[in-house]
Formats: structure tokens, C-alpha cells, sequence
């Protein structure tokens, strides 16, 4: 089967292949809470379907959210199933497809000058009691390194000031927000484009975690087996997708900084409020009949599956560096990681904490467990704490270390202690006596309808 690249295509192939995680909603819907409500209501229910809104109160566009809300999904856009998917993940990131530059595209079909558009005809969403003003969440940000030109991709939370400004947030330590930093060096307007409404591989590619300078739009080329299409800005310096639904081009300017914030994370709560750059936008493009996407703010599963993933391949791969016999990893809550490995030497858990603290600014907790434990299952890995650690010994506490500000519990804005905790048997496995196992052979050969009436049970 062909594979679309761009966002409705894929809407179309996932309406027509699964319509029951398709829901078209006709009746209007506020973006005021109403969204959210009602994506929070069927999360309680368990269901995640994508849902469509034909209709948003105070706008002309449809919005489309929860377009990444489960691990089928996203495979099923890039063509494998979710088995397939850190496989193909890996082999994206190793096998990049080059982006082709070309001049026109369906984002162009409309263009609104600098003075013919308001920030406010977007839907943009209010979440949650607790968020500042109305948010931009699903917009990937793409701006390019001053001296080399690369093109780095991010999300990046988008806060409505006015008619043509938006706060943003950049994590410190993060591409856009070294970036913009190198451009503010230089006391230059750092030009970028935001991109909304893009096929599925393009998150998968703005929450790559890598080292500054990494190829994104590469990997998303690979997860494609195509080259993205990209068209240049009129503003200088920019560049975006040629089949994103709606693209902003605009500018950060240096030295300015606004209240942003405070809005509800991922992290569960509504972090504050703090002085950040500002967005100004120059001019819109969009899609005829374009399509707004969103993307929940919070702890909602589609932000958290989205982000997982690459953070678990990204993961895997350090961490495989440091100890060949990794075997798997999970990452069960916020700036949290349970590894399993297959110990063969002593030090191999303190490697793995060490690599995975490399790996990554937001991770603050690991917990390194045998491969006996199943990493899934939380009840294990807590089990495996309460038997195999004794924490004068078994703990890796690094104070002083940049993690997240989005962490209400640091001090300094950003600033976290790193805590490891070697949760593996110590000198070995072999050294502990066996778990509670009635013998195979006697489970294979016991029929327990012969001793129990199970009816009665
Ligand atoms: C929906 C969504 C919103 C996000 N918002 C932000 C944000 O406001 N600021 C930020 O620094 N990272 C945000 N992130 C995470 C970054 O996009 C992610 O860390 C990315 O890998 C950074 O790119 P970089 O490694 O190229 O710097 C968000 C992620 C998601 C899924
Ligand atoms: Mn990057």
C-alpha cells in the first residue's frame, strides 16, 4: 500500500482502515475547555479514538486531535505494526532520507500578509483551569543553526499575547532554545517557522533526541522512505514543510521577554509562570480547507505516547553503548526510567544509570533491574527495590544537574538532583535464592479439574 505523507492523507487511510478510532464530531465545540472535556471524558472510558471536530466555536477550521494517541497509530502511518516500530525507529535515524528543496506546494495554495490575520481566527485551545491564556501546542517549530544552516525541529507550547505575538517556551539546553541563544549573541531576530497539522512521522522527528546538529527532517525522510519537501520562507532564514496544513513564519526577537505560563504539563501540573522570548508572526500560509491539529496539553495519553517513543529509542541506543546486554526500558512516569539488563559484571548498572543520565536533560530517576523483572509491571520493579537495595550502597545521587523546569519540585529554575538506584542482585542473579517456582514439569502435569471443582470457585 502507498503510504501518504501529509496529514489528511493519513486521516483518510485510518478513517477507512479503522473506523471505529475515528470519531467525527458535528455538534460545535468550545475550545474553551470543551476539547479537552471531552477527550478527558472518553480517556476515562479508555477510549482514544482520533477525534475530528467539524465544527469549533469562533473559527473556520476543523480540528483534529488525538492523531498519535496510541503506539498503533503511529506505526500504522509509517506502514509496520507497533512490534516493528523502535526497530524502525532506529533504522530511520541510521538510514536518513535527505530533504529535496522545491518551490511550490499545497501549503501554499493561500497566503495572508503580515497585516490581514489574527493569531485569534486559529482555535487555539484552553485545556485546563490553571492555563494562562489560549495555547498552541501541536505546532512544530523549525529554525536553522546561524552558522551551519542546519534545520532543527521541536514542539514548542505557543501562548497568545495579541493579534501577531505568542510567548514561547524553549527548555534550556534544547536545540531551538541553543539556537536562539547563538542568534541573541549576534543581537539578531531569530526567523522560524511553525508548522501545524503534519503527517504523523514529522512528531516523530521533532521529538528526536539527539546531539545538536542532528539531521531531524533526516529521520523523518527515513520513517517516510522519501525525502520531506521543503519550500523557503519569505522571510529570510526560513524554511517548512510543502504539505503542512498551515505554516506561521516568523521571527523571536532578541533580548525581548513576556510573561508566559503558567500552563498544564505533562508533568501534571501547571507549571509557572516565567519571563520568555516572544513569538512574532510575519505571515500565515495555509491549505485550501486546512485542517487545525491539536494536541492535548497535559497528562493526556497522546502527549505522553508521542513523546515516549523517541525517548525510549533514543534510550535504547545510548545505553546499549554503555551495556551490551541492555534489555529493555520503560518509561512508566515524568523524568522516569526502569532499564533491565542482563548483568554480567559488576558496575554494569551504575554504567547504565550513568549513560542514561547522558542521554537525556529531563531524566531524573533510574531504576536498573534484572531481566527477570517485568519493567511493565510497576509491582515488580518496586519488588525488586524492596529486595535488592540497600541504599548506602546501591544509590547514584548526582545534586546540581541540569534536568526540567517544567519540574515543580527543582530549585533553581531547572537545576535537579539525579537520583540512580541499582536495584539488581548483587554480586549476581545466581547469588539469590530462585523465586517461588512450583516445578515446571509438576504445573505442565497437574489437572486441576481433578482436585477442584472449579464451578464452585
Ligand atoms: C505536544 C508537545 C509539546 C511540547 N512543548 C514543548 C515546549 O513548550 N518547550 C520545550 O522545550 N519542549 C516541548 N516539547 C518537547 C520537545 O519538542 C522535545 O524535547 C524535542 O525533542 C526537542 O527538540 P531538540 O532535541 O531538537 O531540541 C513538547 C513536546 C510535545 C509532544
Ligand atoms: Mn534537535
Amino acid at each position: 500500500m502507498k503510504r501518504t505523507k501529509d496529514l489528511r492523507g493519513f486521516l483518510t487511510e485510518y478513517e477507512r482502515e479503522n473506523p471505529k478510532e475515528f470519531c467525527r464530531i458535528k455538534r460545535e465545540v468550545d475550545p474553551e475547555y470543551e476539547v479537552a472535556g471531552i477527550l478527558t471524558k472518553l480517556e476515562e472510558m479508555r477510549k482514544l479514538p482520533i477525534l475530528f471536530y467539524e465544527k469549533v466555536k469562533g473559527s473556520s477550521f476543523p480540528v483534529v486531535t488525538n492523531v498519535c494517541s496510541t503506539k498503533k497509530k503511529i506505526a500504522a502511518s509509517i506502514g509496520v505494526d507497533s512490534k516493528e516500530f523502535r526497530a524502525k525507529y532506529l533504522a530511520a535515524i541510521e538510514n536518513q532520507v535527505s530533504p529535496k528543496m522545491v518551490t511550490d506546494g499545497p501549503v501554499l495554495e493561500e497566503t495572508i500578509g503580515e497585516d490581514d490575520f489574527d493569531l485569534k481566527d486559529l482555535p487555539l485551545m484552553t485545556y485546563h483551569e490553571g492555563d494562562a491564556a489560549p495555547y498552541l501546542t501541536a505546532g512544530i517549530v523549525l529554525g536553522k543553526d546561524p552558522e551551519t544552516g542546519q534545520v532543527n525541529a521541536s514542539f514548542n507550547r505557543l501562548m497568545y499575547q495579541s493579534r501577531n505575538k505568542a510567548g514561547i517556551f524553549m527548555t534550556v539546553g534544547k536545540h531551538l532554545h541553543e539556537m536562539y541563544s547563538r542568534m541573541e549573541d549576534q543581537g539578531k531576530p531569530f526567523p522560524i517557522s511553525i508548522s501545524i497539522g503534519n503527517h504523523p512521522a514529522w512528531a516523530l522527528g521533532a521529538l528526536y533526541i539527539g546531539p545538536y546538529g542532528d539531521n531531524e527532517l533526516g529521520i523523518i525522510g527515513g520513517l517516510l522512505d522519501s525525502p520531506v519537501e521543503m519550500i523557503e520562507g519569505e522571510l529570510p532564514g526560513t524554511v517548512f514543510p510543502a504539505d503542512a496544513e498551515i505554516v506561521l513564519e516568523a521571527v523571536i526577537e532578541p533580548y525581548v521577554r513576556e510573561e508566559e505560563g503558567p500552563f498544564c504539563e505533562f508533568s501534571g501540573y501547571a507549571t509557572g509562570k516565567g519571563l520568555r522570548p516572544v513569538v512574532t508572526v510575519k505571515s500565515v500560509h495555509l491549505r485550501k480547507n486546512a485542517i487545525f491539529q491539536d494536541i492535548c496539553g497535559g497528562q493526556h495519553r497522546e502527549h505522553l505516547v508521542m513523546a515516549t517513543i523517541p525517548m525510549e529509542a533514543n534510550f535504547y541506543r545510548t545505553i546499549k553503548g554503555a551495556v551490551p546486554t541492555l534489555v529493555d526500558i520503560h518509561v512508566p512516569a515524568p523524568f522516569t526510567l526502569i532499564i533491565s539488563i542482563k548483568k554480567r559484571f559488576p558496575g554494569q548498572a551504575q554504567s547504565a544509570i550513568l549513560a542514561a543520565f547522558s542521554c537525556d536533560v529531563y531524566v531524573k530517576h533510574v531504576i536498573v533491574v534484572d531481566e527477570d523483572v517485568q519493567i511493565t509491571n510497576l509491582q515488580e520493579v518496586v519488588w525488586a527495590v524492596a529486595t535488592r537495595v540497600q541504599a548506602d550502597r546501591d544509590m547514584v545521587i548526582i545534586p546540581g544537574v541540569r534536568g526540567s523546569s517544567l519540574d515543580p519540585s527543582c530549585g533553581e529554575e531547572g537545576v535537579v538532583t539525579k537520583m540512580g538506584i541499582d536495584a539488581t542482585a548483587k554480586p549476581s542473579l545466581s547469588a539469590f535464592p530462585r523465586r517461588n517456582k512450583v516445578p515446571q514439569e509438576v504445573l505442565d502435569r497437574l489437572q486441576l479439574e481433578k482436585y477442584v471443582n472449579l464451578d464452585n470457585l
